[in-house]
Order: structure tokens, then C-alpha cells, then sequence
């Protein structure tokens, strides 16, 4: 049972019992201390009314801001040692990030390409030249390549975007 409802109930039957008193006792509410008393109880109760009808809405309220909460999709957490990178939206020849960082060890990077034109990922330096799939607006391209520590690039081999400023640093500690 809700709050609310209990103080409803209880706010009924004090006007109940009143009545009955009231209509046994011609007397009642016997003297002005008698009605003073039963005027600072029907306050109270309906003061609490007042309060819990106040909370349980606020509670509802928080509930089904919870609920909206646990329903919104979460993207799903990178892979260990994934690293991602997103495509200039707007079509531009740009990553989002120009910078990435991390520690020696075999490492995927991830691009999400948002952009109207085809992209993908690919890694070189330090001996390596690793060139990922090569996908729509909406796909992900993926490399994975053993890093050790020193500088990499990272850029899109789709013709002349690594030109257009398609490209990173990768930094390897
Ligand atoms: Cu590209």
C-alpha cells in the first residue's frame, strides 16, 4: 500500500469516528479544548495527506526517470586494448582525433565511419603498414597490429584522404 493511500484511509476514518462521536454525543465536541484538539488532528492528517500525495509523486516520478534511464541503449564498451576513432561527420577529410595514446602490445584500432563518404583505418610505422576494410557511412573498420613503444600514424588509404589531412599520430609508451 502506498503511503498516500494509508493517509488517505486514515484521514477517512478520523471523519468517520467524528461523525459517529457526533452524532452519539449531543455534547460533542465537548468544550472549546475538545474542538481545538480534533481541529489540530484533522490538520495533521491532512497535512500529511498532503505530504505523502507530494512524495509518492516525486517517487513515481523518479521511477519511471530510472526506467527511461535502464532503457536508453548503452554503446557496448570497447574490447580491451581497442582504441576507437570516429570519422568527421560532415564529410570533412578528418578524424575526430588526432591524437592517440597507448602502451605496447597487440592493439585494435576501430573507426566508426559517421561520414557520407567511404573510410577506413590503417596503421604504419615502426615497420608496420597495416590498411584495414575499407567501409560505407555506418560501417566499422577494424586493424589490429603489434605496437611497440615509439610513434605510429594512423590515416585512411581511401585515395587522396590521407592527403586531405586524413591522418594521426599514434604515440606508443
Ligand atoms: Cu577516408
Amino acid at each position: 500500500m502506498s503511503p498516500f493511500f494509508f493517509a488517505a484511509i486514515l484521514a477517512a476514518l478520523w471523519a468517520l469516528g467524528l461523525t459517529v462521536l457526533g452524532l452519539r454525543n449531543s455534547r460533542f465536541p465537548g468544550g472549546e479544548g475538545g474542538a481545538r484538539l480534533i481541529a489540530a488532528v484533522s490538520f495533521v492528517l491532512a497535512g500529511a495527506g498532503i505530504a505523502t500525495a507530494v512524495i509518492t509523486g516525486v517517487e513515481e516520478e523518479r521511477k519511471k526517470e530510472a526506467e527511461a534511464r535502464a532503457e536508453e541503449p548503452e554503446a557496448a564498451p570497447p574490447e580491451p586494448g581497442t582504441m576507437r576513432v570516429a570519422a568527421d561527420p560532415q564529410g570533412q577529410l578528418r578524424f575526430e582525433r588526432e591524437r592517440l595514446e597507448t602502451t605496447a602490445g597487440t592493439r585494435t584500432l576501430e573507426l566508426t565511419n559517421s561520414a557520407p563518404l567511404p573510410h577506413n583505418i590503417a596503421v604504419a610505422g615502426q615497420g608496420v603498414d597495416v590498411v584495414g576494410p575499407t567501409v560505407p557511412r555506418g560501417g566499422t573498420s577494424r586493424v589490429t597490429v603489434p605496437l611497440r613503444p615509439g610513434r605510429y600514424t594512423f590515416y585512411c588509404s581511401v585515395l587522396g584522404h590521407r592527403e586531405g589531412g586524413m591522418e594521426g599520430a599514434l604515440a606508443v609508451r
